[in-house]
């Protein structure tokens, strides 16, 4: 028996109205989940194969060494992973969890559909027992969603720092959704990147192939397409730099010129000024200490914290 592949895909009605609210704020502002495209989630594959970007590694290594832990501190349990996207990190966890020789349910989250089907196919394929189902959403649709249980025990896994990409009230309203999705007694494994020299952090965000500029200036590729945009990509340029009052790198994407940019099917238009800036992304880099008492202020319980030799990046185990 295997499940089918992807299941689900919930619809996602875009009035785009986030946008405009972005675009037509002080300073101009993209919900970074447009940055997600199928081309998008091709290219942050890329980043993470890039020398400068240390967080994918560093936690890959973590999760490789400390895996059969998590195993023992879990036993069996559902894994539900929100942002799967190729799931890389995630194999290990799988192959850790197939030691227990039981059934093995997965359940990969993401908003692009593309690439959850490819990944699921993929992983069918490797884990002949494994039992895959899909959902193609935003966090929050996914949260409302989730499947209804086949075992005892659920961990909800959430990797990579996404966590950071959320301002603070974003990461207030998630974290209550994690609290709520949980029954007492289940699980979150939540991967964070933590604070560093400002060094490591500017050159992983302005790598030198610039697979992040590309990365960056396609969320107005994006736009162009889902919302009959003209943003004309050679007139923007990337920025990315750490702000050490709120302890977070941002990227930007800067006008070169002063410009008007129509998205047709919005009836919307911006004007932008030479130099003026749209801010993309926020990327929090986070104190162990402070995280564990927001963790805490959530009913979500740090178990155990794991971190690499440098303490570049962390991995904490929760218990709702
Ligand atoms: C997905 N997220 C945690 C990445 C980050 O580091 O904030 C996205 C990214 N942006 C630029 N490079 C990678």
């Amino acid at each position: 028996f295997r499940w089918i592949p992807l299941s689900k895909s919930i619809p996602q009605a875009d009035t785009g109205e986030e946008v405009i609210q972005g675009l037509a704020g002080n300073p101009k502002t993209l919900p970074c989940r447009y940055f997600y495209d199928d081309r998008g989630s091709q290219l942050f594959e890329q980043i993470c194969d890039t020398p400068e970007y240390y967080p994918t590694r560093t936690e890959q290594g973590i999760l490789e060494r400390y895996a059969p832990e998590i195993v023992k501190l879990t036993g069996n349990c559902e894994l539900i992973e929100l942002g799967s996207g190729s799931s890389r990190k995630t194999r290990v966890l799988l192959e850790a969890y197939g030691q227990l020789e039981q059934p093995l349910y997965y359940f990969p989250i993401d908003v692009s559909e593309g690439i959850l089907r490819s990944t699921a196919l993929d992983l069918l394929n490797q884990y002949p027992t494994l039992r895959v189902c899909g959902l193609a959403g935003t966090y929050e649709q996914a949260l409302a969603e989730l499947p209804s249980s086949e075992l005892e025990n659920r961990m909800l896994i959430f990797l990579g720092s996404t966590l950071g990409n959320l301002d603070q009230s974003e990461r207030d309203r998630f974290l209550t959704q994690i609290q709520h999705a949980l029954k007492p007694g289940e699980f979150f494994l939540l991967g964070v990147d933590l604070q560093k020299s400002v060094d490591l952090l500017e050159a992983a965000y302005n790598d030198a192939q610039e697979v992040t500029a590309a990365f960056n200036l396609n969320i107005l590729q994006h736009l162009n397409q889902q919302f009959q945009g003209n943003f004309d990509l050679t007139q923007f340029q990337h920025l990315a730099f750490y702000n050490p009052v709120e302890d977070r790198i941002e990227m930007h994407l800067q006008s070169l010129i002063n410009q008007i940019v129509k998205l047709d099917a919005l009836n919307y238009q911006v004007a932008l000024q030479v130099g003026e800036t749209i801010r993309t992304e926020l990327s929090h880099k986070f104190h162990l200490p402070i995280l564990e008492l927001e963790l805490e202020h959530h009913a979500l319980h740090p178990l155990q914290i794991w971190t690499d030799a440098r303490s570049h990046f962390g991995v904490l185990l929760c218990q709702r």
